[in-house]
C-alpha cells in the first residue's frame, strides 16, 4: 500500500530535510518513507534512461549523510597492498561509463501467491541509467589482489539498526574482474544522489540490485565465502520448483545473482478502456547479461503472437523499449501480452515459480483492457483504511520503520508471528504478555486467512 504524499511530509525526519535530501518525482509510490523504499509507477517506463529523481529506491535501514572530504574507500583481505583512496585518487584511474538496468530482486513480490512478507513491489523497482566512474578490476590490480582471491565482499556507511544484522554483500571474483563491473560516482551525468549511494556505489551489470551495494567505503577480497547474514539467508532461491507456501531447506537455496529476462507493458494498463480504432502497445524488455533479441506481443489470450518494434536506443545490460500497433476487430474484453526474448535464446516462463522471499518475478504479463465506445483509465482503487496502532504496537513497531512497513503487507497468523519474533531478534522490544494482542491486531488489519 502506497502512503500519501502528505503523510510521506509527516513522517520525514528533520534531520533528512537538514541534511540537502532531495525530493523523489511527485508520482513516485511511497512503499516506504522511513528508511527511503520508493518505486517508479508504470509510466515512467515512458524513456530509455530513467531520470534521477524517479529512480526507484531501495533502502535496507537509512541514507547515510557522507562528507566527501572525510570519506575514503578502504581495500584490504587477500591484497599485497592495502589501500586507502580519496575520491581525488579513485578518479586517477581510467573512466568508464555504461549504461545498465539496476532492478531489485524482489521487484514484483506483491504479486506471489500465496503472499510474501516484504516491500509490495509491484513493476517499478527498476530503472535504466548510465553510470560512471573506473572498474573494480582496476582498483583490485591496484591493490594486488593474491591468487587467494576467491570473492570480493562490499560494505557501505550504513550501519544497521538495534540488533539488525550489517548490510554486507559479495560477489566472486569472477564478475568482480569483469570489465564491466564498476565503482560508480556519476548516475545520468549527476554526482550519485545520496539515495542512491554518493559518493560511490557498486555497479554489477546484468544481476539483481541487492550486489549493487551503495555509500561504498570498504571492498574486502577474500578467500573464502562470506556468511553474513544478507549472503547466507537473505537474498536466496531455491534451486528447483517448490511447493508454493512450504518452508525450503536451506540447502536448496542458493544466491541471487543474474536477473531474468522479462517485459513490462507500460500501455495500456489493467481495466483500461479503449476506443474502438487503432491502439499501440508499448513497455520495455530486459534480460541479465544477454541483451534483449525480441518482444512479441498477444492481443489474443496468448492464442497468436506478432514481433513488436524495438526502439533503437541498446546496450548490452540496458532496457530495450518496444512497441506494437493493434486494431481490435470488435469491442470486447483482450487480454494482452508480451514476451521478450535474449540473444541466449531465453524467454520469460507463461507460469511464475515460487519462491519464499518472493524473488525475480519474470512470468509473462497479462494486461486486461475493454474495447468500447469510450475511453478512459479505470477508477484507482480507495485508498485502505486501518484501525490506528494501538499504543503498544506502536511502542513495539515504530522507530525503526514507519508504519508503511506494516501496513503494506497481507500475511497469515503464522507469517506475522514469524515477522513479530523477527523483529524481536533484530532488537524490537515485545513483552511476552503482548504478542499476542499484537499479533491479533495486525492479523486483523493487515491479515489474510487462508
Ligand atoms: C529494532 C528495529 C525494528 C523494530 C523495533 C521493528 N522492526 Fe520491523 N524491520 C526492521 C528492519 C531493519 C527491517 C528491514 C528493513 C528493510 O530490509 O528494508 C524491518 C522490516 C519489517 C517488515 C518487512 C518484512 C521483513 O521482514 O523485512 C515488517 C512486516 C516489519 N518489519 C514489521 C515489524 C513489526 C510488526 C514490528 C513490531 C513488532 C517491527 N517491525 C519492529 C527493524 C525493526
Ligand atoms: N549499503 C547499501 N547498499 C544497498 C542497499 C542498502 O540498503 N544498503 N540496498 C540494495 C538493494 S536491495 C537494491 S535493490 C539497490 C537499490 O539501489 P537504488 O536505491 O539506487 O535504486 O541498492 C542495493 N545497495
Ligand atoms: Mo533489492
Amino acid at each position: 500500500m502506497a502512503v500519501s504524499r502528505r503523510h510521506f511530509f509527516q513522517t520525514l525526519s528533520a534531520a533528512a530535510l537538514a541534511g540537502g535530501w532531495r525530493l523523489p518525482a511527485a508520482d513516485m509510490i511511497i512503499r516506504g518513507a522511513r528508511p527511503e523504499d520508493f518505486e517508479m509507477p508504470l509510466s515512467g517506463f515512458d524513456s530509455w534512461i530513467t531520470p534521477n529523481e524517479r529512480f526507484f529506491v531501495r533502502t535496507h535501514v537509512y541514507t547515510p549523510s557522507v562528507d566527501l572530504a572525510a570519506w575514503r574507500l578502504r581495500v584490504e583481505g587477500e591484497v599485497s597492498a592495502p589501500l586507502t583512496l580519496s575520491m581525488n585518487e579513485l578518479k586517477q584511474l581510467p573512466r568508464v561509463e555504461l549504461v545498465s538496468v539496476l532492478e531489485c530482486a524482489g521487484n514484483g513480490r506483491s504479486f506471489y501467491q500465496p503472499t510474501l512478507a516484504g516491500l509490495q513491489w509491484q513493476h517499478g523497482a527498476v530503472g535504466n541509467g548510465r553510470w560512471a566512474g573506473v572498474r573494480l578490476a582496476d582498483v583490485l590490480k591496484k591493490a594486488g589482489y593474491k591468487a587467494s582471491a576467491k570473492e570480493v565482499l562490499f560494505n557501505g556507511a550504513d550501519v544497521p539498526i538495534g540488533t539488525m544484522p550489517d548490510f554486507q554483500r559479495a560477489i566472486p571474483l569472477e564478475k568482480a574482474l569483469h570489465a564491466d563491473t564498476m565503482l560508480a560516482f556519476e548516475m545520468n551525468g549527476q554526482p550519485l544522489p545520496a539515495s542512491h549511494g554518493f559518493p560511490l556505489r557498486v555497479i554489477a551489470p546484468g544481476w539483481a540490485g541487492d550486489s549493487w551495494v551503495k555509500w561504498l567505503t570498504h571492498i574486502e577480497v577474500r578467500d573464502k565465502e562470506f556468511d553474513g547474514f544478507f549472503m547466507k539467508t537473505a537474498y536466496r532461491r531455491p534451486v528447483r520448483t517448490v511447493t508454493p507456501g512450504a518452508p525450503v531447506d536451506a540447502s536448496l537455496m542458493t544466491p541471487v545473482t543474474l536477473l531474468g529476462i522479462k517485459s513490462v507493458i507500460a500501455s495500456p494498463v489493467e481495466g483500461q478502456m479503449l476506443a474502438e480504432g487503432p491502439a499501440t502497445v508499448r513497455g520495455v524488455a530486459w534480460s541479465g547479461e544477454s541483451p534483449v533479441a525480441r518482444v512479441d506481443v498477444s492481443t489474443d489470450n496468448g492464442r497468436t503472437w506478432q514481433p513488436a518494434k524495438l526502439g533503437t536506443d541498446q546496450a548490452r545490460y540496458a532496457w530495450r523499449m518496444w512497441e506494437a500497433q493493434w486494431t481490435p476487430r470488435q469491442a470486447g474484453s483482450y487480454v494482452l501480452m508480451a514476451r521478450a526474448f535474449n540473444r541466449a535464446g531465453e524467454t520469460q516462463p507463461l507460469v511464475q515459480e515460487w519462491n519464499p522471499s518472493g524473488y525475480l518475478w519474470n512470468v509473462v504479463q497479462q494486461v486486461r483492457v475493454e474495447v468500447g465506445a469510450k475511453a478512459g483509465l479505470p477508477q484507482s482503487p480507495p485508498p485502505s483504511t486501518y484501525a490506528p496502532f494501538p499504543e503498544k504496537v506502536k511502542t513495539s513497531c515504530i522507530g525503526c520503520h514507519g508504519e508503511e512497513m506494516i501496513t503494506g503487507q497481507r500475511l497469515t497468523r503464522p507469517q506475522w508471528e514469524r515477522e513479530v519474533d523477527k523483529m524481536k531478534g533484530w532488537g524490537a522490544s515485545v513483552k511476552p504478555e503482548d504478542r499476542s494482542e499484537i499479533v491479533d491486531y495486525l492479523l486483523s488489519q493487515f491479515g489474510l486467512k487462508r
